[in-house]
């Protein structure tokens, strides 16, 4: 049953529809998450007796109404049963290690108004667990699987999300007072769990980033002036769906032109990417597709009538620079913080090589003034979710100097991690205005050449990498040289055939 996603490299686009995802991926999961959870009860002297519970995610209507939006699993939920219904409980047996499903008893209009009423037989198939219970029968069944003194432990999720500031919510039933709860152990485990990726999450992420990629291309290669940035979005949404078969992106597409380009998290309802494109701008595209549960996260920055200008030319080489060294450090121990340090000083380096700054880039790395270009982390761990957890360990403390401060991860680099490299570099007012003018830093500039990127916009360059035991793979497959970008632009096809010629009927 092992899943077999491939992409056929040579053709432009993927079979469709994809192959099933197997539910090995989320049977190795919870069987990752057991070992752990084992040895921890273990080292601190604890039975191995109770079960680990967790609530799945919960329909939502709109408002007052009974629009209901459509439901996405909650991410650790999906991580160990992959239910992609809503209204679902899930067990793991610490004792025994089965796992155990309950699917919500659904009234009888059910089957008029939304189809088949599923049997629990077909949710114990579907999802490869050991039982499966309606949610009325959490009490009984648990008491009845516990083979433990005194009353039943529940280890619930209870823990921070570092990006969002949110806690994950504990499991919630009635009879729940009859259990004894721990809202400790759990949250911790699980997310570390999270951080190392198996080969099975890899290649549905793969997959994501395969058809992402492709989406991207297709994008690059309509886009003209006097279009709306809607209709990149647009492009993009259209091929993932159609060939990738994703009904859900990891995140709001950022389809970003001209100035907007400067709007680091532009396309939310307030900014909904809807400006005509003009000769002369720059695109700064960053969107990605979601595939069973898993994200993708790729930013494209091209110009969009297909020639870079000079000016152009400086920024898009300063961060793809700053994109390819990182990726050519990266390797497990190596510290997030210095990679971030490292794609600073290599835009620095350029921006003072094109004349936009003067001086030492060592005294303009101790004033930190990169966070001036790059004001946001260099790239974040990815996985079920875009902004997957585990960046900071608990009790780990985020940096507080400018720039660092935006990271979401300061962590050394692991084994198996996905993680993005994403350096950008910015023409933001609001925060060049400051630097140039601070007593600090406004040696550094070249006031008269600054001005002239004044409107520029932006340029961020992200790829979704995968850590090695040596170094590191680079999931996303779009054209990242100028030279490849312009010709792909100009129909090329991708990956450019560098094939010999074939011999013709002359
Ligand atoms: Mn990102």
């Amino acid at each position: 049953m092992a899943m077999t996603i491939a992409m056929d490299s040579s053709s432009s686009s993927l079979l469709y529809p994809p192959p099933p995802v197997s539910m090995d991926l989320h049977i190795e999961n919870r069987q990752k998450l057991l070992n752990r959870f084992r040895e921890n009860l273990i080292s601190s002297s604890r039975d191995l007796h109770g079960f680990i519970l967790l609530q799945g995610g919960e329909e939502q209507t709109r408002y007052c109404t009974d629009h209901e939006d459509l439901f996405r699993q909650e991410s650790y939920f999906a991580y160990l049963f992959g239910v992609r219904e809503p209204g679902f409980y899930g067990a793991i047996d610490i004792n025994t290690g089965k796992s155990i499903l309950f699917a919500p008893r659904l009234p009888a209009e059910y089957a008029v108004w939304m189809g088949e009423i599923k049997s629990l037989s077909h949710f114990k198939e579907t999802y490869m667990v050991d039982m499966a219970y309606y949610t009325d029968e959490i009490t009984e069944v648990l008491n009845n699987q516990y083979k433990g003194s005194g009353k039943p432990l529940l280890f619930l999720l209870h823990g921070l999300n570092t990006d969002s500031k949110n806690f994950s919510k504990p499991a919630e039933f009635e009879g729940i007072e009859k259990f004894e709860t721990d809202l400790k152990t759990l949250h911790p485990i699980l997310t570390e769990c999270r951080v190392v990726k198996s080969k099975l999450e890899l290649a549905v992420i793969q997959y994501a980033n395969d058809i992402s990629s492709e989406a991207h291309i297709e994008v690059m290669r309509k886009t003209k002036p006097e279009m709306q940035e809607y209709q990149l979005e647009s492009i993009f949404l259209h091929h993932t769906y159609f060939y990738g078969s994703c009904r859900h992106c990891s995140y709001t597409c950022i389809c970003a032109t001209g100035d907007n380009s400067s709007v680091l998290h532009y396309g939310h309802a307030a900014a909904p990417n809807d400006r005509t494109l003009r000769d002369g701008d720059m695109a700064l595209l960053d969107m990605g597709a979601e595939f069973h549960f898993y994200a993708s996260d790729i930013t494209c920055s091209f110009p969009v009538n297909g020639k870079f200008t000079s000016n152009q030319r400086l920024i898009y080489n300063a961060v793809l620079d700053a994109h390819d060294a990182v990726i050519s450090s990266m390797r497990p121990g190596v510290n997030w913080v210095d990679m971030h340090k490292l794609a600073e000083k290599v835009i620095l380096q350029a921006l003072k090589k094109g004349s936009l700054l003067v001086g030492d880039v060592d005294e303009m790395m101790v004033e930190r003034l990169g966070s001036a270009f790059m004001p946001h982390g260099l790239g974040h761990l990815m996985g079920l979710d875009t902004h997957d957890p585990g960046g900071y360990l608990q009790g780990f403390e985020r940096p507080k100097e400018a720039g660092l401060r935006s990271l979401r991860t300061s962590r050394d680099l692991i084994d198996g991690m996905v993680i993005t490299v994403e350096p950008g570099c910015y023409f933001i007012d609001a925060l060049l205005v400051p630097a140039m003018e601070s007593p600090k830093t406004s040696k550094f500039f070249n006031h008269e050449e600054i001005t002239k990127f004044r409107g520029f916009g932006g340029v961020r360059i992200e790829s979704d990498l995968y850590v090695t035991s040596d170094g590191c793979v680079n999931m996303t497959k779009v054209p990242r040289k100028i030279e490849d970008v312009e010709a792909v632009m100009g129909g090329a096809s991708w990956p450019i055939k560098k094939s010999k010629r074939m011999k013709l009927d002359e």
